[in-house]
């Protein structure tokens, strides 16, 4: 094995008590249609297989946050994340979990906004009462795999949940090491200018359909694809 590889199996191990405690959370198995087939620990569902670079598939969400300026807010990840840390990502990124019931409801994906509610709350700080499941404009959902550091990667059907709202912030370390609002007319520059990489899921949402969306954050309705799965 390449040193390189040495490096990441120690980090497989996972040395933070939070990060490491919630790798026991149960995430939703899905098929390629996303048809819930079970649960796997968030272990088991990240972990590349050595041989094959397979990742399990589930199911999971990524929220965009706009401000009523329709500023963008972009986080980077933690140091202490498994997978991609310290990398610039979109505002919030989870699962909904198996183990509560709420969040495997399927009807108006109102499982995947409750999962989201709780995420926003837990990783940027935001008070659950800003935010109610409606408000998210669910547009479309996305399947990409991506083998991430060799150890630890993404397979994932990707709900896609656009929001506009002024709300509270406040960052737990633990998951986010930054957050900043971007305008539409600096998002390249800004990319090209941060200090790290993208997460894959928010590269190709970015080089796919971002901008159209955020040039119609009132006008979404007409990108809405609840039946087809975007397959990247
Ligand atoms: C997982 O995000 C979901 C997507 C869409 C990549 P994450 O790694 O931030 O999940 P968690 O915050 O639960 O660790
Ligand atoms: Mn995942």
């Amino acid at each position: 094995t390449t040193p390189g590889r040495q490096q990441k199996e120690a980090t497989a191990e996972v040395h933070d008590p939070l990060q490491a405690s919630a790798l026991k959370e149960q995430c939703i198995v899905v098929d390629e249609n996303d048809r819930a087939i079970g649960a796997a620990s968030k272990a088991d569902c990240h972990r590349v297989h050595p041989q094959t670079r397979d990742v399990k598939l589930h199911r999971a969400f990524s929220v965009f946050l706009f401000n009523a300026k329709g500023e963008m807010l972009v986080q980077r990840r933690s140091v202490h994340k498994i997978t991609f840390p310290n990398t610039y990502t979109n505002a919030c990124c989870s699962h909904p979990l198996h183990e509560i019931e709420q969040e495997r409801q399927e009807a108006n994906a109102l499982g995947i906004r409750l999962a989201a509610q709780r995420r926003l709350n837990y990783e940027l700080g935001i008070p659950t009462d800003e935010i109610q499941p409606e408000d998210f404009h669910y547009l479309t959902r996305i399947h990409y795999a991506d083998a991430g550091d060799g150890v630890w990667g993404e397979h994932e059907i990707d709900y896609i949940l656009f929001l506009q709202k002024d709300v509270t912030l406040k960052p737990n370390s633990n998951e986010v090491s930054e957050v900043r609002f971007l305008r539409r007319d600096e998002i390249d520059d800004a990319v090209a200018n941060f200090s790290a990489p993208l997460t894959p899921w928010f590269s190709l949402i970015l080089r796919h359909r971002l901008k159209q969306w955020w040039d119609n954050l009132n006008g979404l309705k007409q990108f809405e694809d609840l039946k087809n799965i975007q397959r990247f």
